[in-house]
């Protein structure tokens, strides 16, 4: 009897014991998981792969390549051929969402959401997304004679796809405790251009995934956070707080620039308000309720709030810098590897 006792006592002292050492060293660098789920230490701890920043300015090389990809044109075509291709060799179970939606102009475009899976069996999901399509004007160009000319947009639209690829290289071998959706939204940057006498329209933009938020792939779907990354490529990037995201999702704003921070990319992502920024993530939390942040490029001293290259012919490989893929790549591979969310 007396040996009975004694046990029960031992228990919840050791218990206390080892949660008292883990809060004082900070939990937050140790990698393991909020201590007050019950089956939650169960779960082993994941090693964040190395996110190769030379293989991801190869994707996005290769997506310039193309041509600049604009919905309803062969070089767009051929894009979403190889992307599907591509997601489908790294082990993804990939949906081609199609649809037609009408821009602007009143134009019906043909468009593809790119949609990859990975443990497409597990309910408890993060959804990751970028846009594809690249602009059909350079309004912002300082040449007005190219400013009807598409844009190579390696980096609005190129990078945050060859980011999110780069990761996806090492999603099958190193599984994550959750499921990841990768999804490429197109025509996101067919908004009502600048440089013409045009009504403007705010919905204009983003048109793939309102179309997805509308027709999501499966029923009712949800995932317990979203991350958009736009214009994450360019040289001397910096990334502010985007004023949608700490509305919709404060904390997980805070893990993402805490473990940039910490893992040594403190410079790109700086810890102040940027601005209100509609974008992808708008409608997916729109549609779904999914909390998301956005990761994108801010410049409080540009006019345009974005880099000079910003929807100008500039927007080519030229502005691509591989330590500014590898700070995002590797921060967000970080979060996801040792997300308490
Ligand atoms: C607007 O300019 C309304 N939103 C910025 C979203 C965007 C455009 N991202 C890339 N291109
Ligand atoms: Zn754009």
């Amino acid at each position: 009897m007396q040996k009975q006792i004694t046990r029960f006592i031992k228990i919840p002292l050791v218990l206390s014991v080892v949660a008292l050492i883990s809060f004082g060293s900070g939990c937050n660098n140790t990698g393991s998981k909020k201590s007050s789920g019950k089956d939650e230490k169960t779960l082993p701890e994941l090693q964040t792969p190395d996110f190769n920043a030379d293989s991801a300015y190869q994707y996005v090389q290769k997506q310039v390549e193309f041509g600049p990809r604009v919905p309803n044109t062969p070089e767009h075509e051929a894009c979403a051929n190889w992307l599907e291709a591509k997601m489908k060799s790294m082990g993804a179970e990939v949906i081609v969402q199609e649809g037609k939606v009408t821009a602007f102009d009143n134009s019906v475009l043909n468009i593809k959401n790119i949609i990859a899976q990975f443990q497409p069996e597990k309910n408890d999901r993060i959804l990751l997304f970028a846009h594809w399509d690249t602009r059909p004007f350079a309004d912002y160009d300082p040449d007005p004679d190219k400013r009807n000319q598409p844009i190579d947009g390696a980096n609005d639209g190129g990078s945050g796809v060859g980011v999110l690829m780069e990761m996806a290289r090492h999603l099958k071998d190193n599984p994550t405790h959750t499921g990841i959706d990768i999804i490429f939204f197109d025509a996101e940057d067919y908004g009502t251009p600048q440089h013409r006498n045009l009504p403007y329209k705010e919905d204009t933009w983003c048109l793939g995934s309102q179309y997805w938020g509308k027709n999501p792939h499966k029923k009712n779907y949800y995932a317990r956070y979203g991350i958009l990354l736009d214009m994450v490529g360019a040289k001397e990037a910096r990334f502010f707080q985007e004023r949608h995201s700490l509305d919709m999702a404060p904390d997980l704003v805070d893990q993402i620039w805490n473990t940039a921070a910490k893992i040594g990319y403190g410079k790109f992502f700086i810890f102040r308000e940027g601005g209100y920024i509609t974008d992808d993530h708008l409608y997916v939390n729109k549609h779904t309720g999914i909390p998301t942040v956005d990761i994108i490029e801010f410049d409080p001293a540009s006019n345009t709030s974005f880099g000079k290259y910003w929807h100008t012919h500039d927007d080519n490989m030229d502005v691509i810098d591989k330590n500014t893929l590898k700070a995002v790549g590797q921060t967000v591979m970080e979060v996801l590897y040792n997300s308490p969310f």
